[in-house]
């Protein structure tokens, strides 16, 4: 009984080292679990900021840019006014049937990228890169968008009606003039067509890369010539 009674203060000192080893291991543990998931909230935010990289909009819109300038080096796959339906597809389609509202290449291509880039009150303003031909020669103009219809048989060539704004200012005089004119624009070329609005026949033919349609390449094109005579880069303002 004796060894007993020693026994007990003695087990009671060997619980309460034990009962405080196994807190103090519980504590480690607590730390340890708290730097864990530390390290990984930190890692799951770079992996955050990797994908927001890759998913932001403007680098997607330069890289699609650039694999455009690419494809523009490279011989058509399709034959003129017919649509290339993309991927590993070798599929054309006419243009005709490109956003008419029904899938007509296996992929679906001709019905996914049907976003008019215009719309009523848009201004595109282009800046000029070589002018031969335009008989007022300004540094710039501006093409203000004033309406839009689709025609239900014709979908995939919205008719527009804009105003080509010119402004130009010398040491002599000041030249401000609005020439209204009908455009069309066309979802398989993603190109606006503006017709000529005065008697010398010039017209403007927007190119835009397919990717970034917040700018166009804007050639003035001779009605009857066909000669690209003049060259302004819009951008919408
Ligand atoms: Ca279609």
């Amino acid at each position: 009984m004796k060894s007993l009674r020693l026994l007990l203060p003695a087990l009671a000192v060997i619980t309460a080292v034990l009962a405080d080893h196994h807190e103090h291991s519980h504590d480690e543990e607590i730390d340890k679990l708290n730097e864990d998931a530390l390290k990984l909230t930190h890692e799951i935010i770079e992996l955050q900021e990797k994908l927001d990289r890759r998913s932001d909009a403007k680098r997607i819109q330069r890289a699609g840019s650039l694999k455009a300038r690419v494809e523009a080096l490279e011989d058509p796959s399709c034959p003129d006014h017919e649509h290339q339906c993309g991927g590993d597809d070798p599929q054309c389609v006419s243009d005709l049937l490109v956003c008419d509202g029904i899938k007509d290449c296996r992929n679906g291509d001709d019905e996914s990228h049907c976003h008019n880039p215009f719309h009523a009150g848009d201004d595109f303003v282009g800046d000029v890169v070589f002018d031969h031909c335009t008989k007022r020669r300004p540094e710039n103009i501006t093409l203000s968008v004033e309406s839009i219809s689709v025609a239900a048989f014709f979908p995939g060539f919205p008719k527009l009606h804009v105003h080509v704004n010119i402004h130009k200012e010398t040491d002599e005089d000041e030249v401000e003039v609005s020439l209204p004119s009908d455009a069309i624009y066309s979802f398989a070329e993603d190109k606006l067509i503006v017709y000529p609005s005065e008697d010398d026949g010039l017209g403007l033919v927007g190119q835009f890369d397919g990717y970034n349609f917040d700018r166009f390449v804007g050639d003035i094109i001779h009605e009857a010539s066909k000669e690209h005579c003049a060259r302004f880069i819009f951008h919408r303002k």
